[in-house]
């Protein structure tokens, strides 16, 4: 079905469905099952230490032949030890997040590794392509956690415009009405965060994956946006607060150590009032907690019927 697609022919996947990486919760379990069902499986790197970084590689080879990524955080105190792991390990594909991965291109690139920044501007999309990247990921801020500031529909189009390689689109998308979008917004993929978090696969805390099921259209709000990094979050009262002391001009070095731990503290100890419950607005839309096979079988299969209604507005 996807024979002519040119991110399933780089990355030799079958299908062009990558999962977001996600911090703490791309674990090599989730990562596994979305590259054992056809699509691109990676694990969210966020601020893990090298020697934690190598275990859950090894963990996800040894359950998995089939291509799988690691997602880089840039702003990781650790950057710079996790891609030495990623290069040790000969990982095959390399996404990146929160900041520019130019100083890293080289060395991937000299092992063979496949380099896909996620970026949230037209300018990083060019000026990374003349460093040679395999292609990029254009995310609009629908997106959960660390976002940019543009939406995905101007985003993707634009970005697309721009660059000649080839663009995955994320922001927004969970079926597959989204994937026949990105296709016609000129994307060869689609990335997807929130609806794996919402899989039986992924090892968030059942506190965390209820309040996402719960979620209507207006349940998240952008902290963060005075600090410079705005994080797209579920509205509890961890961002009641943090919105207030923003508001009333509280210090950047206050608002920091009100966010520190507070993700773990969502995903892990499932208090999803004082922890930072990181999730897209397309989380108004999800009822249910399917497998990763589901949840991407039933995307594939819903892609004709999808790409049907659009000509039936015109044909
Ligand atoms: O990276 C993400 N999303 C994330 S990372 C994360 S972990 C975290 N934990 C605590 C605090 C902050 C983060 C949670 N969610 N998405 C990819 C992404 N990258 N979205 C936007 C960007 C981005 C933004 C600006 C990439 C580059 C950029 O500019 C860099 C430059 O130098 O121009």
């Amino acid at each position: 079905m996807f024979e002519n697609n040119v991110i399933c022919k780089l990355l030799k996947i079958k299908y062009p469905i990558f999962q977001g990486g996600m911090a703490w919760i791309g674990t090599a379990e989730l990562a596994s099952a979305v590259s054992n069902a056809g699509g691109l499986g990676l694990i969210g790197a966020g601020h893990m230490p090298p020697d934690v970084l190598r275990k859950e590689i090894k963990k996800c080879k040894g359950w998995t032949e089939k291509p799988f990524g690691v997602n880089i955080m840039l702003m990781s105190p650790f950057v710079k030890e996790v891609m030495q792991v990623v290069i040790d390990e000969k990982v095959p594909v390399v996404t990146t997040g929160a900041g520019n991965p130019g100083e890293y291109l080289p060395a991937l690139k000299e092992i063979g590794t496949k380099v896909i920044p996620v970026v949230a501007s037209v300018a990083l999309a060019k000026r990374l392509e003349k460093g040679g990247v395999d292609a990029v990921i254009a995310e609009g801020c629908e997106s959960g956690g660390h976002i940019g500031e543009i939406c995905t529909m101007p985003l993707i189009p634009q970005v697309v415009d721009a660059v000649d390689v080839p663009v995955i689109a994320a922001g927004g998308f969970a079926d597959s009405r989204g994937l026949a979008a990105a296709f016609s917004l000129g994307a060869h993929a689609i990335q997807m965060g929130t609806r794996f978090v919402l899989s039986k696969e992924c090892i968030a805390h059942p506190n965390y994956k209820e309040i996402v099921l719960k979620a209507k259209d207006r349940s998240t709000v952008v902290t963060g946006r005075t600090l410079g990094h705005p994080a797209r979050v579920i509205a509890n009262k961890l961002t009641r607060t943090y919105l207030e002391m923003e508001a009333n001009g509280a210090s950047p070095e206050e608002l920091e150590q009100l966010g520190v731990g507070s993700l773990h503290k969502a995903t892990h100890e499932g208090d999803v009032e004082n922890g930072s419950v990181m999730i897209g607005q397309i989380s108004g839309m999800l009822d249910d907690i399917k497998s990763v096979q589901e949840i991407i079988d039933d995307i594939v299969n819903g892609l004709p019927q999808a790409v049907a209604n659009l000509q039936s507005n015109y044909l």
